[in-house]
Formats: structure tokens, C-alpha cells, sequence
């Protein structure tokens, strides 16, 4: 077996048992641990318990490799591999009771930095929607067992986009305004409310393209080896890689056309 097809195993099996347990969770109800960022940027003590497990996981499985978890930080390690985690993504979907979140999980070599890292494995699990997104280096995306591709032309109506909109009040007016951008291009806008998913939505042609400022390394790691796999492009402006600054995915002419719209 490659590094690739192993380490896409481990993130699988660990994604399904930390989705379970944040499913099983949220049955019993959620208690709100902290705000972070901002006082709408919260944290679940389901997400801190999600991560311990996912952290624990690794660690007995490969101890050498570094981690980057949303709600623990980072260590480094002694192996190339860092895992990149977002227990929950789509927390506050998660805190009212709406189904479309995941656990996030990615295996990238080199520093865990998405300017450098070469993304080797990333699992997507949504329990509330009981759908597993995966993909390894070189060996396309899956939901399920079906390949993945994303969508291969836009029709004249224009594209499905995804965005979203950062936890800070003082953001909101600059993301607007770099929706009304991208509105041209759009025959419609999704506001899907875990960035993991949207990714893995771009890759299967659910949405056309998704583009967002203000997210992390844990949100996009694993989704966007998914929308690679699958045949798309994500990125952020000018040729950058995804960053706070921007994060574009889309098939390869969308993905221009938005940055254009982004950037003129
Ligand atoms: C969230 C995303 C959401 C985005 C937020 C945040 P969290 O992740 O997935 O779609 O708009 O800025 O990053 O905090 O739920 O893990």
C-alpha cells in the first residue's frame, strides 16, 4: 500500500467513529463551551471532545506525525505528515440543529501551511447527511464508492456558488461586496454553512464553484484535495494558494472567471 492509500484508510475510519460520536452528541443536546473570534464564532464541548478522540486516534496509530486541530493547535512530529483536523466544521449549523456538518480530516506532507503542503489523503464526513466524501493523491474522489467529477460546463442560466460570510460583524460589508462581484457569474447563491461541504459539493458537481474569505487551513484541507481529485481547482487570488485572504474552487474556467470578478 502507498502513504496516500494508507493514510486515507486511518483518516476514514477515524472521520466515521469522530462523526459518530458528535452525531450521538447532538441527540443529547448541545452545551456551548466559549465564543472565540467573535461572540457568533463559538465553539461546542462536542467539538473539543471530537478532537480529543480524533487526536488520540492518531497518536496511537502514528506517533511520529504532527497535528493542526480548529480547537487544539498545533504540535509538530517527527515523521513528514501532519494531520489537519476540523472536528466539527460547520459549528453553528451544528448548535441549531441543522444536519449539514462534518468532521474534517487530511493527511498533508511537508510544513501544514496550504502555500507548501502536498495534501496526501482528506476524509469529509457528514453524519447528518450520512455521506462520506474521500480522496487520495492521485486516485481521484469519492462519495460512497462513486468517483466524483465536478460539474464539466456552467449553462447560460450561469453557476450554483457557494459563500459564506466570517463570524465578524465588521467583515459583513466587504464580503457583500465581494458577493455582488461574483453575482453576475451566478444564477443563484448557496449559503451551505460548512465549508467542508460546500468543497465536497463543488467536487460533485452539486455547486458549481464555492469561494469564501476568512477560513482556515482545517477547513479546506481535506475538501480540497476532494475538489482536486475530482478535477477541479482550488486557490486563492492571483495565483496564491486558499488563505484567509481567499478561497476559490470551481472546474478550471469558473475557478479564472471568479478570480477576475474577485480581483478587477
Ligand atoms: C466555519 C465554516 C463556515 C464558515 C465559517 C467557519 P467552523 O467553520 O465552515 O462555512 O463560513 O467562517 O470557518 O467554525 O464551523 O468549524
Amino acid at each position: 500500500m502507498s502513504l496516500e492509500t494508507d493514510v486515507l484508510a486511518l483518516a476514514v475510519e477515524i472521520a466515521r467513529e469522530a462523526g459518530e460520536l458528535a452525531h450521538r452528541r447532538r441527540s443529547e443536546g448541545v452545551a456551548i463551551a466559549a465564543t472565540k473570534s467573535a461572540v457568533a464564532d463559538i465553539v461546542t464541548e462536542a467539538d473539543r471532545e471530537v478532537e480529543a478522540l480524533i487526536r488520540d486516534r492518531l497518536a496511537a496509530a502514528r506517533p511520529g506525525d504532527g497535528f493542526l486541530g480548529e480547537e487544539s493547535g498545533a504540535a509538530g512530529g517527527t515523521t513528514d505528515v501532519t494531520w489537519v483536523v476540523d472536528p466539527i466544521d460547520g459549528t453553528v449549523n451544528y448548535a441549531y440543529g441543522l444536519p449539514t456538518y462534518a468532521v474534517s480530516v487530511a493527511a498533508v506532507a511537508g510544513d501544514p501551511d496550504p502555500g507548501t503542503w502536498t495534501a496526501l489523503a482528506g476524509a469529509v464526513f457528514a453524519p447528518g447527511l450520512g455521506e462520506l466524501f474521500t480522496a487520495a493523491r492521485g486516485e481521484g474522489a469519492r462519495l460512497g464508492g462513486r468517483r466524483l467529477a465536478v460539474a464539466s460546463e456552467v449553462g447560460a442560466a450561469g453557476a450554483l456558488v457557494a459563500t459564506g460570510f466570517g463570524y465578524d460583524p465588521a467583515t459583513h460589508a466587504g464580503d457583500l461586496e465581494r458577493l455582488a462581484r461574483v453575482m453576475p457569474l451566478a444564477r443563484d447563491i448557496r449559503r451551505i454553512g460548512a465549508a467542508s461541504v460546500d468543497l465536497c459539493y463543488v467536487a460533485a458537481g452539486r455547486l458549481d464553484a464555492y469561494f469564501e474569505r476568512g477560513i482556515n487551513p482545517w477547513d479546506h484541507a481535506a475538501g480540497g484535495l476532494i475538489v482536486q481529485e475530482a478535477g477541479g481547482l482550488i486557490g486563492g487570488l492571483s495565483g496564491g494558494p486558499p488563505s484567509r485572504e481567499m478561497t476559490i474552487a470551481a472546474p478550471p474556467a469558473l475557478f479564472e472567471a471568479i478570480e477576475r470578478a474577485l480581483t478587477a
